[in-house]
Order: structure tokens, then C-alpha cells, then sequence
């Protein structure tokens, strides 16, 4: 594997590929995806030129929320496979140079854990206060008591997933708290045995070698010591009808953030990338004796435009301290995939390249979902396919996280390569065009863009720690800026919309040859002149400054 520079270090220069198992590749005919299944495809991986690998939660879990419902955190669900197969996959991985990181969901558990059916056995189990458990309080006048003489719930909290974060549990008269689903009840992160317990969990996945972890709601560990009601907002959902003041981002978190880290940091190399509600959050959390990364949802949320892009990326910059170091996404399992977020239609893979092209150039770490390299869009899941708990839930208001999570497509037979038997959720209608094996035979493909790019990415220092300056300060239909590292100068243009533009820059380009080195147009030669740049519809190229140039 190329190493450019002697202070490589995986997680910061590198692109980290998140993977939905169940999604990825079926290795048994049983139409879900497994470990084994990911240990095949991993040539396809390394020759991506990804640098490591995400996987969504692979233990054991009753499925309420696929696997984000944990009920033993150190073993392997039967669904994707074994310990051994596990074993398997990290040393095929480590052995083409990606690296392999968990996703720890350790905010709740399943309501089948061990921990959980012990703590609600009895009031003076053991284990009772691993959990969140309150008395009812009184019912107020006209408000919501569901169980007669149970009283109201303890607060006004709210479930992510609909409905009250509060349960009745009628054997021992309290209820206990779940900020998702009710088979997901909150641990009690304020229990120092909670806390020991955990750590020993990133312990035992450290030791067989992982190299690092996705904190699933890192936000929430903590929630307001006197049960505080949430103040209003104005929202659809439950959940957006409430400032969560009292239920997120608490100020004990601080101290566990620098625990988890000198958990990490008495291995060499690892890292945690912190899943936070929101932008705040993704700035504070990061940093010496904090989390590694966190991520930046900005552009989930963005228009297709560039000024948007171009703000969301100057107010990280100038937000993040020293020694904090930024990371961008434009999917996950839990979100609209992008290119139809950006509009669909004919013009997708169009857009998806430039994306694409914006994603891995930043100075940051870039996350890229399964399947973004293909362009792949969301898939229309009828309603009686729905398999997402708050798609069932909400529809049609809201029809869950299904349309994202399509199995990935590998070629153009029966079921796309995916699975022999059926497969769990259906397929990108347009699989037999749209495949791995159709755009790798494709030069102009998506696939084939994002090889270039992150062939390009890997080899250029300017690219992966650059310096990053926005050229133009308001850029209306196109983007360029400037990533400088010493000896290496880079310039990244970018037309968002499907007609030729000229850019005028704040000032003129540095002096000198500008050679490209990746274009959306074949044989291009880049029209760079004075303080002009003009560009081809939907064009994203990389230019770089001839070192030697007068
Ligand atoms: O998601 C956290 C979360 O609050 C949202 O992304 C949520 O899934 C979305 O708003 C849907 O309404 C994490 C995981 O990424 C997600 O898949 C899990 O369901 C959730 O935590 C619970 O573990
Ligand atoms: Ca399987």
C-alpha cells in the first residue's frame, strides 16, 4: 500500500467505508448479509482504495432496531456468523493494509440483555441501577397517564422513535427510560460499574485487534440528573416538539469522553469517531483527551449549492481548536443517499461525481457509505415491505431508514450477486445497469471516478493535509478552493449545475502551470486564466501547480 509520508496515520489520512452488513454481501442464501460475506469482497475493497472499514453492529440482537439493540456485546450474531469468522475478516483486512472498526452502541441495550432482564427483575437486583428507573409521579390534571394507578411518567421526554421515552414496567411499579425504542432501554451512564463494564467491552474487541470504534449516540449518554422537562419546540415528530436540554449533550460527558479515550490510547493506532446530535457537539467533543473524530452532519442538511457547501465548510474550520481534527459524511444507514437527496434524475451521477469529488478533497476525514461509489440512489420500499421500526411507525408521514439500506449490487444477475436465496429488503430497481460489475467495466462510471479520486487522494500530501482556502467568497454556481501543503499545491473546482461557467475568483491564482490531474471531462484542459476559472457542465477537476513553473 502507498505511504507517502512518514507520519501516516490511518484514521486522519485516510477514508473510512461504512458498511451495513445485512446489506453487503449474503455469504449462506439466507438473503441477509454476513462477515463472511464482507471477508469475500474485500479485494474489491482494498482495490477501492478505502483505507478502513465500518460495520454497523454485528451482535448478538433480537433485530428490533437491526442490530442496534444490543444483547451481548461480545460475540457475533448467528445472522452474520461467528467469533472465528470475525477473527477471519480482521486478519484478511489487516492483511491488505484496512483497518476494521466497530460500531459500539452502548447508550442502551436491548431489553433482552442480560443486564437489562436482571435489572427489571426486582427493585434490589443488583443490577437495577444500571438502568434508568423512576417512580411515577402523580398524574397532572389533563396530562397523560396510561396505566391506572401507575400515575404519569416520571418527565416529559420523548422517544426518538415516537411516542414517550418512558415505560411502565408493571412487575416492579417504576419506569425506565428508552430514548429509542422500548426494547432499547438506557444504561445508566452515572453507575461507575456501568461505566467499568463498558470499558472492559472496548477492552475485549481491542485485544483480538480492532482498530477502533463508532460511538453510536454519543450525545446522549448522560441525561439531566434531576429529570428536568424539556422545553417546547416547534416540530413535526414528537421528538422535534421538544429542546432536548435535559435528555442530550450533559456536562458529565466531558469526563467520559477523557476515560474512553485513555482506553484507546493504551493501544497504538486506535480511534473512536463520535456520533453527536449536532454541530456544536461535533466540534466539542473532538481533541486531546477526547474523541478522535466526530461527525460533522452539515451536509446532510445541505441544498445543492455551492455557497452552502462552502459556509458549512468555513464555520468548521474556523470552529474546530488546534489539535482537532475534522470529518465529513454525505450518507449513513439512517439518511436519504445522497444522490437522490441532491435531486435525482438524469443529471444524478452527474452531481454524484462532483459530490464526490467535494467529499474527498477537504482537509478532513472523509466517510463514504456503501454504495455512494456507485451513485446509488434510495430504493421506493412499498408500504407491506417496510422493515424499519419508525418507517412502520410513522408512515406516511416518515418511511423509515429502508430506502437507504438496499443490498448492495454486484452484478447484473439474479439478485444483483447480493444473495442466492431472497433477499431481505428489495433491490435498486435499476440493479442490472447500475452494478459493480457493469461500472468497473465503465471508464466514465461513477465507481471509476471514485477510484481515481481516491487513488489521487492517497498519493497527494497537499490532499490529505493541506491546508484548505476557499477562493471565491461567494461563490453562486461553482466551487473552488486551494488545499496547500508544503511542495504540493492543489486546486479543486467544482461546477455544481449542468451549464458551463466562468468563476471569478477573490484574486488571482497563484503564478505558474496548472497540469490536471483528474477530471468528470476526458482530456481536459482546464481553462485557469488570471482570476477566471471556467468550467464544463457538472465539471469536477483537480488541477496542481507544476512545482518547477516560473
Ligand atoms: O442514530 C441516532 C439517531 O438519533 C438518528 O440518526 C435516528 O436514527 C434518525 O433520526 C431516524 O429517525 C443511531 C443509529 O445510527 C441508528 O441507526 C439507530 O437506530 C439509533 O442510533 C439507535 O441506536
Ligand atoms: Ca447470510
Amino acid at each position: 500500500m502507498t505511504r507517502l509520508t512518514d507520519d501516516y496515520l490511518w484514521w486522519r489520512d485516510g477514508v473510512i467505508y461504512q458498511i451495513y452488513p445485512r446489506s453487503f454481501q449474503d455469504s449462506n442464501g439466507d438473503g441477509i448479509g454476513d462477515l463472511n460475506g464482507i471477508t469475500a469482497r474485500l479485494d474489491y475493497l482494498a482495490g477501492l482504495g478505502v483505507d478502513a472499514l465500518w460495520l454497523s453492529p454485528i451482535y448478538p440482537s433480537p433485530m428490533f432496531d437491526f442490530g442496534y439493540d444490543v444483547s451481548d456485546y461480545e460475540a457475533i450474531d448467528p445472522v452474520f456468523g461467528t467469533l472465528a469468522d470475525f477473527d477471519r475478516l480482521l486478519a484478511e483486512a489487516h492483511a491488505r493494509g484496512l483497518r476494521v472498526i466497530l460500531d459500539l452502541v452502548l447508550n442502551h441495550t436491548s431489553h433482552l440483555h442480560p443486564w437489562f432482564v436482571e435489572s427489571r427483575s426486582s427493585r434490589d437486583n443488583p443490577k437495577r441501577d444500571w438502568y434508568l428507573w423512576r417512580d411515577p409521579v402523580a398524574p397532572r390534571s389533563g396530562a397523560y397517564a396510561p396505566h391506572s394507578g401507575a400515575g404519569s411518567p416520571p418527565n416529559n421526554w420523548e422517544s426518538v422513535f415516537g411516542g414517550r421515552a418512558w415505560e411502565y414496567d408493571p412487575a416492579t411499579g417504576q419506569y425506565y427510560y428508552h430514548q429509542f425504542l422500548k426494547e432499547q432501554p438506557d444504561l445508566n451512564w452515572r453507575n461507575p460499574a456501568v461505566r467499568a463494564r463498558v470499558y472492559q467491552v472496548m477492552r475485549f474487541w481491542l485485544d483480538r485487534g480492532v482498530d477502533g470504534f463508532r460511538l453510536d449516540v454519543l450525545h446522549a449518554y448522560f441525561k439531566d440528573d434531576q429529570f428536568r422537562d424539556n422545553p417546547p419546540a416547534i416540530g413535526l415528530r414528537g421528538w422535534d416538539r421538544q429542546q432536548h436540554l435535559y435528555d442530550l449533550d450533559r456536562p458529565e460527558m466531558a469526563d467520559v469522553l477523557r476515560e474512553i479515550r485513555g482506553v484507546l490510547d493504551a493501544y497504538p493506532e486506535r480511534m473512536a469517531v463520535g456520533e453527536v446530535a449536532d454541530f456544536g457537539m461535533a466540534v466539542r467533543y473532538v481533541g486531546p483527551h477526547k474523541m478522535h473524530l466526530a461527525f460533522n452532519f452539515d451536509f446532510l442538511r445541505q441544498p445543492w449549492l455551492p455557497r452552502a457547501f462552502q459556509q458549512a465548510v468555513q464555520r468548521y474550520e474556523a470552529a474546530l481548536p488546534a489539535g482537532a481534527w475534522p470529518c465529513y459524511v454525505l450518507g449513513n444507514h439512517d439518511v436519504d443517499r445522497f444522490p437522490t437527496r441532491f435531486g435525482g434524475g438524469p443529471y444524478a451521477d452527474a452531481r454524484t461525481k462532483v459530490a464526490a469529488a467535494l467529499l474527498l478533497t477537504l482537509r478532513g476525514t472523509p466517510f463514504v457509505y456503501y454504495g455512494e461509489e456507485l451513485g446509488l440512489p434510495n430504493t421506493r420500499i412499498p408500504r407491506d415491505e417496510i422493515q424499519d421500526p419508525p418507517g412502520r411507525r410513522y408512515w406516511p408521514i416518515y418511511g423509515g431508514r429502508d430506502p437507504e439500506r438496499t443490498p448492495m449490487p454486484w452484478d447484473g444477475g439474479p439478485n444483483a450477486g447480493f444473495t442466492t436465496g431472497q433477499p431481505w429488503l428489495r433491490l435498486n430497481a435499476d440493479y442490472a445497469r447500475r452494478n459493480v460489475a457493469a461500472q468497473d467495466a465503465d471508464p466514465a462510471s461513477v465507481l471509476n471516478f471514485y477510484r481515481r479520486l481516491l487513488r489521487l487522494r492517497r498519493e497527494s500530501p497537499a490532499l490529505r493535509r493541506g491546508t484548505f482556502r476557499a477562493l471565491a467568497r461567494r461563490p453562486v454556481e461553482a466551487l473552488a478552493y486551494l488545499r496547500e501543503a508544503p511542495g504540493q499545491t492543489v486546486l479543486v473546482a467544482l461546477n455544481f449545475f449542468g451549464w458551463e461557467n466562468t468563476l471569478k475568483l477573490d484574486s488571482p491564482l497563484p503564478a505558474g502551470a496548472w497540469r490536471v490531474r483528474l477530471s468528470t471531462v476526458p482530456g481536459d484542459q482546464a481553462r485557469v486564466r488570471g482570476n477566471r476559472v471556467t468550467l464544463a457542465p457538472f465539471e469536477a477537476t483537480l488541477l496542481e501547480l507544476e512545482p518547477n513553473s516560473p
